[in-house]
């Protein structure tokens, strides 16, 4: 089957496990198309803003565009922690390709799994690249066995090591059959294949031919009579495997000593899909309409609003129109250097500046603007927050509104339960992260505590209140009586008032004064907290044609209410959460155990629906047991378990 050659602009997509090299290796794959990256020397274009530096690590996605054999790349790198996992989110619909970096290491199983998912979700074709491969002692073998288990599609293995006592040395390519030697900061020479890997070589490569044979009846054919296919042949039937995602090709190197980049460079260049595949993936047509797809927002200082965004279809200038506004500039991306470019075509990357309306996610036309359809992950981790200096607190809503606009999986609102600004995201490094751009960038010291828990209580007892207010101090008195019959109502039925008045011994004109007062008295119940589940009825009292008036009677109500709760047996009330947490059923037991040492109840559990190994957990928590809950999940689940949540009922705290 021939194959069409892709277009010339392409976006490849690094992502994967914390700190595998990923990130390493998108300035490896630079430096080899020729863009000037200091390659070598630790991470010269990556990472470098100052809380990726203070860190060591990604913390958001690394852009850059450079041009390999008379084509257009793009790259985007994009951190490899949990917390972070939204820029991998929002960047992968964009990607042509996904290169998937990950460590020789079995235990990183569970964490490729994640990506892998994510990637078959999107649809997005993808190839495993095993980094760090300048370790000792490894075995490609044993590792493609362990990370099958992290994929639904075959693993495809596309080259095997040279090794020379415990180093690999260089590396066979599988379909070309050529060996090639490698060596620190050079090329890697090509060499004759050594004796003693040639019956490995010969069984490596009918094992990748007959995984390509499940999907290709021409294949199995030739297999089957002994014909050994071209390499044409093979090269075409792993392109079209590929954008079908129907294996995933795995490669491995060493990016920081540039070993395997150029084989993995050149794969990426015949069998990545076009910008066509990628565009009709995201539902546009290739026409000469214009779409770009909005992949990441960032406030760039002096620059204003940016927005990154890939040109899906059609072809635009500087100045034109997108999403009916006019963008300030358009660039081009080589880290956080952006070049003024007069135009683009699909395919491109491009970083448009002042589109205030525009948010990550959005597909873009000349005036319209499609928002995302999949709602932003719910938090897991949150902080209350507050500015230390007088004055911040103004400035505080505006940088926070900026710092949420680059981040969908950050939400904050004010709560009025608590009197807090209460900061939610995915974890205490991704919320820790927004403190240091607050200060950093916009030079506000800002501290966080654990949010307060909106107590609640309510009373287990009836009680009937009587009570007079009764004022005289010259002129018009104040006199209000009231009956109150206050009672425990079941929980989540609120607050309830009724009136019970016979004969007009309180005229009906003063019953919503005595409501009134009730509701001030409700506020703040005996022990503290708001009352709720109450029903208090107005059953008798006595008026005065001269000196009632609707403050007397709001404050009878207000005091016969006081007196009544703090004689009916208050109980204080804490929220409950339904939580759902999906892990992998081998952490099943250790989440059981997390739930009820959090004063949690488990309710069920159920296999996750597509998620082959996984099962969900059903239970409910307290709020009060919460706050590090998804840190606990995540220290006994490799850091690949997760959890839903949403309020569900106020329960009695227990003394
Ligand atoms: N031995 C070895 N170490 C490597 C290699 N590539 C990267 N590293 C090291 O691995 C660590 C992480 O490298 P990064 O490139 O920052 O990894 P990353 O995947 O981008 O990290 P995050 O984005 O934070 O997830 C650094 O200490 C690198 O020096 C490699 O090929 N071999
Ligand atoms: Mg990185």
């Amino acid at each position: 089957m021939a194959t069409t050659r892709a277009s010339s602009q392409r976006t490849a997509l690094l992502c994967g496990p914390y700190q595998s090299g990923k990130s390493t290796l998108f300035e490896a794959l630079l430096a080899a198309t020729g863009a000037h990256v200091l390659h070598g020397q630790g991470l010269s274009l990556a990472d470098s803003s100052p809380e990726a530096k203070a860190h060591s690590m990604s913390t958001e996605m690394n852009v850059a565009s450079s041009a390999y054999s008379g084509e257009s790349w793009t790259f985007i790198d994009c951190p490899g922690s949990i917390e972070l996992t939204q820029e991998t989110r929002d960047a992968i619909c964009v990607a042509d390709i996904a290169v998937v970096v990950v460590e020789p290491e079995e235990s990183k199983v569970l964490a490729l799994a994640s990506y892998l998912k994510m990637l078959d979700e999107a649809g997005v074709p993808h190839l495993v690249f095993i980094n760090k491969f300048d370790k000792k002692n490894l075995s490609v073998r044993a590792l493609l066995q362990a990370f099958q288990g992290a994929s639904e599609h075959p693993l495809v293995l596309r080259e095997i090591p040279i090794h020379e006592g415990d180093v690999v040395t260089g590396h066979i390519d599988l379909v070309s059959e050529r060996a090639f030697h490698w060596e620190e900061g050079k090329t890697s020479s090509l060499i004759k294949l050594p004796e003693m890997v040639l019956d490995r070589e010969v069984e490596a490569r009918a094992e990748m031919m007959e995984s390509l044979a499940d999907f290709d009846d021409g294949l199995l054919e030739k297999l089957l009579e002994d014909i050994t296919p071209s390499k044409t042949d093979l090269y075409d039937t792993l392109t079209n495997d590929l954008s079908s995602n129907l294996v995933v090709p795995v490669f491995f190197g060493s990016a920081e000593q540039g070993h395997g980049i150029t084989r993995l460079m050149k794969a990426l260049r015949h069998e990545a899909p076009d910008i066509k595949v990628t565009a009709e993936r995201l539902g546009v047509k290739a026409n000469a309409q214009v779409w770009v797809k909005v992949f990441k927002t960032l406030h760039a200082g002096h620059a204003g609003k940016v927005s990154y965004g890939r040109v899906l279809s059609g072809s635009l200038k500087a100045g034109d129109h997108l999403a009916g506004v006019r963008p300030s500039g358009m660039s081009k991306l080589f880290g956080r250097k952006m070049e003024l470019i007069s135009g683009a075509v699909a395919g491109d990357v491009v970083a448009l500046t002042k589109m205030e309306e525009v948010q990550t996610g959005d597909l873009i036309s000349t005036d319209s603007r499609k928002a995302r359809d999949v709602p932003p992950p719910t938090p897991l981790y949150s902080l209350a927050i507050k500015t230390s200096k007088r004055g911040d607190e103004v400035k505080l809503p505006e940088a926070l509104h900026k710092l949420l606009d680059e981040d969908p999986s950050l939400s904050s609102e004010f709560d009025d339960a608590t009197g807090e600004q209460v900061l939610r995201g995915q974890g205490d490094v991704q919320l820790g992260l927004v403190l240091e751009k607050l200060k950093g960038r916009y030079g506000l010291t800002v501290s966080a505590t654990t949010p307060k828990i909106a107590y609640r209580e309510s009373i287990r007892k009836t009680v009937i209140k009587k009570v007079r207010h009764k004022k005289q101090s010259g002129g018009h008195g104040e006199f209000g009586e009231v009956e109150l019959k206050v009672s425990p109502r079941a929980r989540g039925k609120e607050f309830k008032f009724s009136e019970s008045i016979r004969g007009g011994v309180v005229p009906r004109q003063y019953f919503s004064a005595v409501e009134t007062g009730v509701l001030d008295a409700m506020v703040e119940g005996p022990q503290g907290n708001q009352v709720v589940d109450v029903a208090v009825e107005l059953t008798d009292g006595k008026h005065h044609s001269v000196d009632s008036s609707e403050m007397a009677f709001r404050r009878a109500g207000a005091q016969a209410t006081r007196e009544a709760l703090a004689a009916a047996d208050s109980v204080v009330l804490e929220p409950v959460n339904n939580v759902k947490i999906s892990v992998p059923d081998q952490f099943i037991s250790s989440i059981q155990k997390i739930i009820t040492g959090r004063r949690g109840q488990i309710l069920g559990m159920e296999t996750k629906a597509g998620w082959t190994g996984w099962e969900e957990v059903s239970s409910q928590i307290p709020t009060a047991e919460m706050q590090d809950l998804i840190t606990e999940i995540r220290s006994v689940t490799q850091g690949v378990g997760s959890f839903e949540t949403s309020f569900d009922h106020l329960q009695e705290v227990l003394v």
